[in-house]
């Protein structure tokens, strides 16, 4: 009797490890939207990284306002999902809604941006050091031009994300100890190629043509992509003339490059879920507590690195 007994139990526990491990996590996102060649490949991964979990991911695009990722956050914390991943579009504003996920011992992730908010209401954030990208840019500037004087125009990101607060920060930083190398203008450009090349063409105009700025920093690579178009409109050589220097390294950029029309980048990997998603499983699993911060890599890239051959190896990774 013991016998069969013991038997029964062993099956009923080896179903009951079996059901529970194949239980999927289901985990909402609240994506900003998808203004840029980095944010949709952003987007690519992480859908990819979790059907590599086998995560059962619910999506929802916020069009860029705040009042939406809060409407989807809150969504979720109703549908009772495992987690939540938010890549939030500006700094301010989230205690509210972050305490409500907590109420429930929701567990949130903040993705690529982070927030001014006590730590205790997000698990962990997966970004890369912004500041570090702005002084990478600044310092690539500060070798290229030497002692001469150089007049820099900024295409900022979104205003009161933390890329732009940072990336500004760290690129005048860069420049500090160099008085040759000023910011003459500053504007945001929202992190778009439209906006990018809008603002860059009211630059051009305000400047008398162009003809005596040095250089363009971007915050992000799109911006940089529509001042190039707006450099060539007014008759001038981008890469050249007025050299480029931005953040993302999407695959356009290195085709500029190729073509003589951008000169650096530094690179942020769409890969933020992957982390995130790792650290998750083993929150959910045993309450193992994570870093606050999970740092991504930064890397400089410029026109000496072979760029073609870079632009191939990124142009199908969902840019
Ligand atoms: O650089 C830009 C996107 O949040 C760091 O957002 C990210 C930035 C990225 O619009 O392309």
């Amino acid at each position: 009797m013991k016998k069969a007994l013991a038997a029964v139990t062993v099956a009923f526990t080896a179903c009951l490890a079996s059901t529970v491990s194949a239980q999927s996590l289901t985990v909402g996102f609240s994506q900003i939207g998808s203004e840029s060649g980095w944010r949709a490949a952003e987007t690519t991964v992480t859908k990819q990284e979790a059907e590599k979990r086998g995560i059962d991911l619910k999506f929802a695009d916020a069009q860029q306002k705040q009042e939406n990722q809060i409407k989807a956050i809150r969504g979720f914390i109703a549908q009772g999902v495992d987690a939540i991943l938010v890549a939030p579009v500006v700094a301010t504003g989230w205690e509210a809604v972050l305490k409500e996920a907590k109420e429930e011992e929701i567990p949130v992730i903040l993705l690529d941006r982070q927030i001014e908010a006590p730590d205790d209401l997000y698990l962990t954030a997966v970004t890369s050091d912004q500041v570090h990208e702005g002084k990478v840019a600044g310092d690539w500037l500060v070798k290229e031009v030497g002692d001469k004087d150089c007049k820099v125009v900024e295409l900022q990101g979104t205003t009161g994300s933390s890329p732009a607060i940072n990336r500004k920060k760290g690129f005048e930083e860069a420049i500090a100890g160099h008085s040759n190398i000023t910011i003459a203008r500053s504007q945001t450009g929202d992190f778009t190629r439209t906006k990018g090349k809008e603002v860059m063409e009211s630059f051009i105009k305000a400047e008398g043509g162009g003809q005596d700025i040095c250089a363009v920093y971007a915050h992000n690579d799109d911006m940089a992509v529509g001042a190039i178009q707006a450099i060539k409109e007014a008759g001038l050589k981008p890469g050249s003339d007025i050299k480029i220097v931005s953040i993302d390294a999407v695959p356009d950029i290195f085709k500029a490059m190729a073509d003589g029309e951008a000169n650096a980048t530094v690179e942020l990997t769409p890969n933020m879920a992957g982390p995130a998603f790792d650290v998750l499983e083993a929150y959910l699993k045993d309450k193992t507590e994570p870093p606050k911060w999970i740092q991504t890599e930064s890397k400089l890239y410029t026109a000496a690195d072979d760029p073609m051959k870079v632009y191939e190896s990124k142009k199908d990774l969902g840019y």
